[in-house]
């Protein structure tokens, strides 16, 4: 038997519902900022949300929405122009007003930490969105409790493919059946099955609940907190009112035996 060694966290979605009040209010102030009549609605970014990165999503918006659009110059350098404003105003939404973690981020965090568990992030966002949002609504250090962060453009391609979670276990030296992965999306489940890992939790968001999450391990609506019992949606019944390390273990021997 394999044992569990590290567990490897999806950041927007899973670690806090960054989406609608994060990345959305940042993309609409950075439209606005340069001049552009582009104000994306709740259920338009739902449906922009199919493709993972913000620079890419801003093309499916282009293509989708604008397809005769002209920028002003190189349309890579435009979007990237764009997206790096956007970036600045999520920076700025995680100190002012901030943003929670989901219910269970941190207490499964600091259980794991006590024991000695490996950690890492595998995310599509920008790396400076990542540090933003642990250090603002995590700890000042949290950075330091990964061991990898992997995130962003430090990959050829980014979610739904594999390669966030293969560059992930690369850094870590671990191999899939070490590891347990943390999602929100199907975009996510896909990645994380792409790369071998087959413990797989989901907790489902307002944006991603009905989405296909064939394949992961359980599926949730959160990780529980003690008195707000998780209510299980679909998958594994190993894990009790909340998710906590020894629920994760059980849960992993089960796939992998
Ligand atoms: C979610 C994403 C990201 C964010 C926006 O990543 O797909 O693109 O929506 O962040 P994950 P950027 O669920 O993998 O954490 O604009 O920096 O891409
Ligand atoms: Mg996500």
């Amino acid at each position: 038997m394999v044992n569990l060694e590290a567990l490897i966290f999806d950041v927007d979605g899973t670690l806090a519902d960054t989406e609608r009040d994060g990345h959305l209010v940042a993309f609409n102030r950075a439209f606005n900022d340069a001049g552009l009549d582009w104000n994306w609605s709740v259920e338009t970014y739902g449906e922009l949300l199919a493709v993972t990165g913000g620079k890419e999503r801003i093309k499916y918006f282009l293509k989708l929405y604008l397809p005769d659009f002209q920028p002003p110059g190189d349309l890579d350098a435009f979007v990237a122009e764009l997206h790096a404003a956007k970036t600045q105003h999520y920076k700025d939404l995680m100190v002012e007003p901030g943003l929670a973690l989901r219910p269970g981020v941190m207490r499964l965090l600091q259980e794991v930490r006590e024991q000695g568990m490996r950690l890492a992030i595998a995310t599509t966002t920008t790396p400076a969105n990542v540090t933003a949002l642990l250090s603002n609504s995590m700890a000042a250090d949290a950075e330091s409790w990964f061991d990898v962060i992997a995130a962003g453009d430090i990959v050829p391609a980014k979610k739904p493919a594999p390669d966030i979670y293969v560059w992930a276990m690369q850094q870590m030296g671990l191999s899939p059946d070490q590891c347990l992965a943390f999602e929100d999306s199907d975009n996510g489940v896909k990645s994380v099955l792409g790369s071998g890992i087959r413990s797989l939790v989901v907790t489902v968001n307002g944006y991603t609940r009905g989405q296909d999450f064939s394949g992961s391990t359980v599926v949730l609506d959160n990780l529980g907190e003690p008195g707000k019992p998780c209510q299980c949606i679909s998958g594994s019944e190993v894990l009790d009112e909340m998710v906590t390390l020894k629920g994760l273990q059980a849960l992993h021997d089960d796939v992998w035996q």
